[in-house]
């Protein structure tokens, strides 16, 4: 029998394999990644594994799908159900860029703690607001609906596959097989001819709405390692000759303890796709669809973390906003190192980052009680804390990934009202629950907390505080 996790890594072992062959610039990343992680692994020894085991993190890889309905966005959760996966978050991407952005998405990923260690494969799944009048207006929604409504993206057998291996947690050798090839198969860039009138009217709406209903399936368009030092991991791919996106998104680069998330890119490349023109011929064209990300994880940051987070972004547009772009960087440096603890035990002692804490079984017993706060606790070596990696997405950098792959703006109506989706909408729409980041890291430090009070005799978990 192989097991949802085995389904799992098999799963994005394959599409990693299937995306090397056909985008030739994602293996680039790949090979460099596995370079700079050795390198990272040589210079800082057990240090380099603090955020996650060499082996999690050589074989770790986001991808990201778009779909077009609610039906189809059902479907996916099926296929990832089948694999461990949960939707984890909400993300509404229409305000944050000033690219016609008209998508509100979820990520497919493990939950439970083991689960994330044996592989931590995650989908960043963003489904088209066709009831958004900002951006289809009633004809144009009339005939997407339409559209989108006669095509199917996945085949019945890998549905029924799909429900057997979430309902059963396992699948025998040769279903497994079967549903991996039909699974993988799925997400490639099909050879059907593209439409290419009806292409070219989304486009202008926008390139995000031609990608996802422009053509009758879907497909990645990118597939992310991750690395150890993504500073490195840049330099050396623009030594390549690899044309990179200007910036590494998210925090900046500082000698404090890595949070979040920090990514970069390269631009999609145009690929040859046969296109049908209106009298009918099939002509050979190029789309830009699929591009290459790379990523650093960092601590996740509870809300008051994120609340500074996302303050400290402002600020550093801010003083940003007239000065040269190469002072970007310098001035969030700045910022963070005013404003955020230099040190994992500060962040914790602050509430502002998520940790699993132990007690520690060797700790001297002078007599004295344990101090109540963490930051005590942690200072006079009653306990210790392992960092909660951040697993999930940050709204503001993918939307600068979309929107560094997109040629043109496209157009919004900014006189019409929005229709306004949130996490519940969202969950109603998949017909499961959404689950929410921050309780999930919340669940885990509290369960480490209670063990810590319980080994230490304190009358309840210990809480921030110095
Ligand atoms: C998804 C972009 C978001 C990330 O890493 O933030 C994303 C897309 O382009 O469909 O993958
Ligand atoms: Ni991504």
């Amino acid at each position: 029998m192989i097991r949802q996790w085995q389904l799992r890594t098999a799963f994005a072992a394959r599409l990693s394999e299937m995306y090397g062959r056909e985008v030739p610039a994602y293996t680039t990343l790949v090979d460099v990644s596995r370079e700079v992680n050795e390198d990272v692994l040589r210079a800082r020894g057990a240090d380099a594994e603090r955020l996650g085991s060499i082996g999690r993190v050589t074989a770790e890889r986001h991808g990201a799908i778009r779909v077009g309905t609610p039906a189809e966005l059902r479907q996916v959760a099926r296929v990832f159900g089948a694999l461990g996966m949960r939707p984890v978050g909400f993300y509404d991407l229409r305000e944050t860029a000033a690219s016609a952005l008209p998508v509100v998405s979820t990520a497919f990923r493990p939950v439970a703690a083991d689960e994330l260690a044996r592989n931590p494969f995650r989908v960043f799944t963003s489904l088209l607001t066709v009831d958004d009048p900002r951006f289809f207006d009633a004809g144009l929604r009339t005939r997407l609906t339409a559209f989108l409504a006669g095509r199917s993206l996945f085949p019945p057998e890998l549905l029924a596959l799909a429900d057997r291996a979430e309902a059963e947690g396992e699948l025998p050798q040769d279903a497994a097989e079967r549903f991996l090839h039909l699974a993988v198969h799925a997400f490639e860039l099909s050879a059907e001819p593209v439409d290419r009138a009806w292409y070219e009217t989304l486009a202008r709406v926008s390139a995000v709405a031609a990608d996802i209903g422009g053509v009758r399936s879907t497909h990645i368009n990118h597939l992310t390692p991750r690395v150890l030092d993504i500073d490195e991991l840049y330099r050396r791919m623009t030594a390549r000759g690899i044309e990179m996106i200007d910036t590494i998104q998210g925090p900046p680069r500082w000698p404090g303890p890595d949070v979040l998330l920090r990514q970069t890119s390269f631009r999609a490349l145009a690929e040859p796709r046969a296109l049908r023109t209106p009298d009918g011929h099939v002509t050979r064209g190029a789309l830009r669809v699929r591009f290459g990300e790379v990523e650093a994880r960092g601590i996740a940051l509870t809300h008051e973390g994120r609340a500074l987070y996302d303050r400290l972004l402002a600020l550093v547009d801010e003083r940003a906003a007239h000065r040269p772009p190469a002072d970007r960087d310098g001035i969030a440096r700045a910022l963070w190192t005013e404003h955020l603890p230099a040190t994992e035990r500060e962040l914790a002692a602050q509430g502002l980052g998520f940790f699993t804490y132990d007690a520690v079984p060797e700790r001297p017993l002078d007599g004295g009680s344990p101090p109540s706060g963490i930051g005590a606790l942690l200072r006079d070596g009653w306990v210790r804390a392992e960092p909660i990696v951040y697993e999930d997405f940050l709204p503001r950098s993918a939307a600068g990934i979309f929107q560094s792959n997109l040629g043109d703006k496209g157009s919004r109506n900014s006189g019409a009202d929005g229709v306004s989706y949130d996490a519940a909408w969202l969950a109603g729409a998949l017909e499961r629950d959404v689950l929410d980041p921050f309780a999930l890291y919340g669940r885990e430090q509290s369960r480490s907390l209670d063990r810590v009070a319980a080994a230490l005799g304190l009358p309840g978990p210990p809480a921030p505080g110095a």
